[in-house]
C-alpha cells in the first residue's frame, strides 16, 4: 500500500507543483485531493444494497473536513512528519480551511453530528441539503455593533466538493396545471413554468472504520439550458432567478419576495432530492418497494414538502393511485420537531403558495381534505378541533401539520420538549394517534467534541480507561472511578489550564483586554435570542461589577465572562443585547478599582472552528434559557463533555444532564416549565428587589450614554412584562453564581464535579441518539 508520502509526491508531480515553495493553501489542496482519492476507492469497495436513510435538512455544519479525514484514515502522524520536512506545520495548513457555515446553529450541527455517528456505526445514512454560495454571514463588531459581511466560504481554501454529473434534475415553479384522462390514468401537463436545474454535489462522510463511507449531498441551483430566443437581458434574469435559490441560507422573509424565495429553496431541495431517490429506486428494484430501500427523515419542517412531492412523483409520474402512494409516503417519512416557539412554526400565506407551487398545493389540499374527513368520521371527539389541526386553514398552509400528518413517526429532541409537544403544541394529534409520537434526546459526536477538540483530555482518558470509549461512549462512565484520585484530578485541572492558555494565545490575543489564565472562565456561546437570555447573564455581570466596586475582595479570584453569538440580521432586540454587552465590557474591563477581578469579552464570529477552541477552555457553561423554550440544546452537552460545570435552568436536555451527572454536580436554578405557566408581573420583581432596580436603572438613566440607547431593553423588561421572565429568575441566578464562586475556591472538589460530568456524558453522544432513532423511528435500518 502506498504511504501518504508517496501519494503526495505522486500528486504533486502530476500537477507540476513544487513542494519547496508551496503555500499553506497549496498544501491543503494537495492533501485534500489525496485524501479524497483514497476515500473514494474505499467507497467503491463497500457499496451495498441495504436500506438507506436520507436526512433532509436546510442546514449542515460539518466543520473543517481535512483534519477529520486524515484522522479517520490514520494519516495524521504521517502528514505531520512529512510536512515538517518542509518546515510546514500541519496545524497551519488545517487552519487555512474555511468552515462550511451552511447552517445557523444547533439544528445544522446536530445534522452533522448524526452523519458522523451513522458513518461510525456503519449505517447507510446520507445528508441531503443545499450548497449555499454564501455561508451564514461573517460577524464583525464595529463600535460594539454587529455588522454582517458575506461569507464566501468556497472562494479561498476549501475542501473539494465532487460534482455528480449523472444526477441533474429539473425543478419547476409557477405555471398552470392541466390534467386530462389518457385511457385509465390521469396525465398532467404544465404550461408557463419557470424551470431551474438542480445539480448534485457531494462530500464523503467517513468514520474510523472506513467500512461505511456515507455522503453529504448538496444541491446547487443553476439555469436550465440557454434558450436562443431570449435576449441577453432575459438570459441574465433567468440566471439570477435560478442561482439566487442557493445563494443564501434563510434569506430575509419579511417581504413577499423573501417568502417566495424561501419557499423556492425548500421546494428545490425536496424536489431535487425526491427525484434523485426515484432514480435510485428505479435502479434498485422499482418504486413500489420504495420503503424497503429508503427512509426519509425531515429535520424540522423546512423540508416537509417532500411529502406532497413524493405523492406527486408516485401518482403523476409513476401512475400509482392515491392510497398506494400515501401508504408508501407515510411509511417512509419521519419528522423531528426542533422548536416550540410560535414564531418558528412555519406557515405560508395561500396567496403566495398556490401560484408558486400549483400542483403541490392541489396535493396538499387533497391531503388536508382527506385528513379532515377522517377526523370527522373516526375521531368525533376532535370535530371542534378540525380547523386548528388542518393543514390549510385561516388563509395559510401550516407546515407543522403537514409534517405530522404525512409522517410515520414524529419526535421531539428531549424528554421535556417531547412531552410539551404531545401535551400542548400538538396535543390533538398526539391524542388521536399516540403511537406516532416519540422522543429522542439529542446527542453530539464525542469523537469530534471531545477526542478531536480536546486531544489532551482524550489522551488522559485513553490512559485511564483505554480507547474503546471512542466507539462506545458509555465507557466514559469508568472515569467515575477516578473521582478520588488526586493525581488524576490535578491532571484534569492542568489540561483545563492549558486549554485556557491556548484560547488566550490563539483567539483572545485579538482582544484589547488582557485575560488572566487563572481566572474562572464562564462561557455563554449559542445563537443570540431573547429566550436564551444572554441579557440575564449580562445584567448579572453588571450586578457583580457593582458589588466589586464596593469591595474588590468580595471575590477571592478573578472571573472572565466570555460570550460568542450571532444575532439574526433582522432581530433588533438581539443586536441591542450584543451592543449592551460590549458597553458593559468596555466600562468593566478598564475600571482599575476592581483590581482586574472581572473581565467581559464578546468573541467575534461564533462558528464551529471557534467553538473548537472555546469549549475545551470553559469552566462554567451558561444554559439559562427560560424553562420550556430550549427544545434540547446541544452546546450544553459539548461543554459538559469537556468538563465545564453547568449553571442552568431545568430546560431541554439540561434536565437529563442533571439526571445523569447528579444535580449536585450542577448549578440548577430558577423557575421550571410548569412555573412559567403561572401569572407573571415583572414589575413586582423590580419593586421588591433592589439589585434588580440597580441593574435596570442604568439602562435609562444616562449611565452609558446621554441618549436612551437601551430604553428598548428596559421597556421589554418592565412595560412589556419581560416575555422571557429574566426578572423572575434573577435572584436564584445570582444565588447559583455565589455557589459557583464558593466551589471554585476548593479546586479538588471542583475537578471532582467536572470529572463526574465527563464520566456521565456518554449518554449525550450522538451514537446513543442514533441507536434510539433506530429503535424508535427508523426501525427498518
Ligand atoms: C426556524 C427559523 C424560522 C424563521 C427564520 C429562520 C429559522 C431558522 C431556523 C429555524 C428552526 C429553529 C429550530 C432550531 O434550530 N432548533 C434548535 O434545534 C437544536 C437541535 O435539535 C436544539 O438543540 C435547540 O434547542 C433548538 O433551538
Amino acid at each position: 500500500m502506498d504511504s501518504l508520502k508517496m501519494l503526495l509526491l505522486k500528486e504533486s508531480q502530476q500537477h507540476h507543483l513544487s513542494l519547496q515553495d508551496a503555500s499553506l493553501e497549496t498544501w491543503h489542496d494537495l492533501l485534500s485531493r489525496v485524501v479524497q482519492k483514497k476515500i473514494s476507492t474505499n467507497r467503491i469497495a463497500k457499496d451495498t444494497y441495504a436500506t438507506q436513510l436520507f436526512y433532509f435538512s436546510m442546514e449542515f455544519l460539518p466543520g473543517r473536513f481535512l483534519r477529520n479525514n486524515l484522522d479517520h484514515l490514520g494519516w495524521l502522524d504521517q502528514a505531520k512528519s512529512f510536512l515538517s520536512t518542509y518546515e510546514i506545520d500541519l496545524h497551519d495548513v488545517l487552519n487555512t480551511e474555511n468552515d462550511p457555515a451552511l447552517g445557523n446553529g444547533g439544528l445544522g450541527r446536530l445534522a452533522s453530528c448524526f452523519l458522523d455517528s451513522m458513518a461510525n456505526k456503519k449505517l447507510r445514512g446520507h445528508g441531503m441539503g443545499l450548497l449555499y454560495e454564501y455561508g451564514l454571514f461573517k460577524q464583525e463588531f464595529l463600535s460594539g455593533r454587529q455588522i454582517e459581511l458575506p461569507d464566501r466560504w468556497k472562494q479561498s481554501s476549501s475542501y473539494e466538493w465532487e460534482q455528480k454529473p449523472d444526477a441533474e434534475y429539473t425543478v419547476s415553479f409557477w405555471g398552470k396545471v392541466h390534467q386530462h384522462n389518457n385511457g385509465d390514468r390521469l396525465v398532467f401537463e404544465y404550461t408557463d413554468q419557470e424551470q431551474v436545474q438542480a445539480k448534485l454535489y457531494s462530500i464523503p462522510i467517513t468514520g474510523y472504520s472506513q467500512e461505511q463511507v456515507n455522503q453529504l449531498y448538496l444541491w446547487k441551483a443553476c439555469p436550465t439550458e440557454i434558450d436562443p430566443s431570449l435576449t441577453a437581458e432575459q438570459q441574465l434574469l433567468k440566471r439570477k432567478k435560478a442561482t439566487e435559490i442557493t445563494e443564501f441560507l434563510y434569506p430575509d422573509d419579511s417581504t413577499s419576495e423573501g417568502m417566495i424565495l424561501r419557499l423556492k429553496q425548500q421546494y428545490f431541495l425536496v424536489s431535487a432530492g425526491a427525484q434523485h431517490l426515484f432514480t435510485l429506486a428505479h435502479r434498485h428494484g422499482g418504486i413500489r418497494t420504495f420503503f424497503n430501500h429508503y427512509l426519509v427523515h425531515i429535520n424540522d419542517t423546512h423540508p416537509s414538502m417532500i411529502i406532497p412531492e413524493l405523492m406527486r412523483l408516485f401518482m403523476d409520474v409513476e401512475g400509482l393511485g392515491w392510497d398506494e402512494a400515501w401508504a408508501i409516503v407515510t411509511t417512509s417519512v419521519h419528522y423531528t420537531n426542533h422548536t416550540l416557539l410560535a414564531e418558528a412554526m412555519e406557515k405560508w400565506p395561500i396567496v403566495l403558495f398556490q401560484p408558486l407551487l400549483p400542483r403541490i398545493y392541489e396535493i396538499i389540499v387533497e391531503i388536508n381534505e382527506r385528513f379532515c374527513r377522517s377526523v370527522w368520521h373516526h375521531h368525533s371527539e376532535k370535530r371542534d378541533k378540525i380547523s386548528d389541526m388542518a393543514i390549510v386553514s385561516y388563509g395559510h398552509v401550516h407546515m407543522v401539520h403537514l409534517a405530522v400528518i404525512g409522517s410515520n413517526k414524529v419526535n421531539g429532541v428531549s424528554t421535556l420538549h417531547s412531552h410539551l409537544l404531545q401535551t400542548e403544541t400538538l396535543v390533538n394529534f398526539a391524542q388521536m394517534n399516540p403511537k406516532k409520537f416519540t422522543s429522542v434526546t439529542n446527542g453530539i459526536t464525542h469523537r469530534f467534541w471531545l477526542h478531536r477538540v480536546n486531544p489532551a483530555l482524550s489522551d488522559l482518558i485513553n490512559e485511564a480507561i483505554g480507547d474503546t470509549w471512542l466507539q462506545d461512549p458509555f465507557e466514559l462512565i469508568k472515569l467515575a472511578d477516578f473521582q478520588t484520585s488526586t493525581p488524576f484530578l490535578e491532571e484534569l485541572s492542568k489540561i483545563k489550564k492549558r486549554n485556557k492558555q491556548t484560547l488566550i494565545d490563539t483567539t483572545l490575543t485579538f482582544s484589547e483586554t488582557k485575560v488572566d489564565p487563572g481566572s474562572l472562565f464562564d462561557v455563554h456561546c449559542k445563537r443570540l435570542h431573547g429566550y436564551k437570555r444572554q441579557l440575564l447573564n449580562a445584567l448579572h455581570i453588571w450586578h457583580l461589577y457593582t458589588e466589586l466596586r464596593e469591595n474588590p475582595d468580595r471575590l477571592p479570584f478573578p472571573r472572565t465572562f466570555l460570550f460568542a453569538a450571532k444575532a439574526a440580521p433582522g432581530y433588533a432586540f438581539a443586536k441591542k443585547v450584543i451592543h449592551y454587552i460590549h458597553t458593559i465590557a468596555s466600562v468593566i474591563n478598564k475600571d482599575a478599582t476592581i483590581q482586574g477581578k472581572l473581565k467581559v469579552i464578546f468573541i467575534e464570529n461564533y462558528r464551529i472552528s471557534l467553538a473548537e477552541q472555546l469549549i475545551p477552555a470553559a469552566e462554567v457553561s451558561e444554559q439559562i434559557s427560560l424553562a420550556g423554550k430550549e427544545a434540547s440544546g446541544t452546546g450544553n452537552m459539548k461543554l459538559m463533555m469537556n468538563g465545564a460545570l453547568t449553571i442552568g435552568t431545568r430546560d431541554g436536555a439540561t434536565i437529563e444532564m442533571a439526571e445523569h451527572a447528579g444535580e449536585d454536580n450542577m448549578f440548577l436554578f430558577g423557575a421550571n416549565a410548569a412555573d412559567t405557566k403561572k401569572p407573571y408581573f415583572s414589575k413586582s420583581y423590580y419593586d421588591k428587589d433592589i439589585r434588580i432596580k440597580n441593574v435596570l436603572q442604568p439602562l435609562v438613566n444616562g449611565t452609558f450614554s446621554d441618549n436612551a440607547i437601551y430604553s428598548d431593553l428596559y421597556y421589554s423588561l418592565i412595560q412589556n412584562n419581560d416575555e422571557y421572565r429574566l426578572l423572575q429568575d434573577f435572584s436564584s441566578y445570582a444565588q447559583a453564581h455565589k455557589q459557583i464562586e464558593l466551589l471554585y475556591t476548593d479546586q479538588l472538589l471542583w475537578q471532582k464535579k467536572s470529572l463526574a460530568n465527563i464520566a456521565a456524558s456518554g449518554y449525550f453522544s450522538s451514537d446513543r441518539a442514533i441507536e434510539d432513532y433506530q429503535a424508535r423511528v427508523w426501525t427498518s435500518i
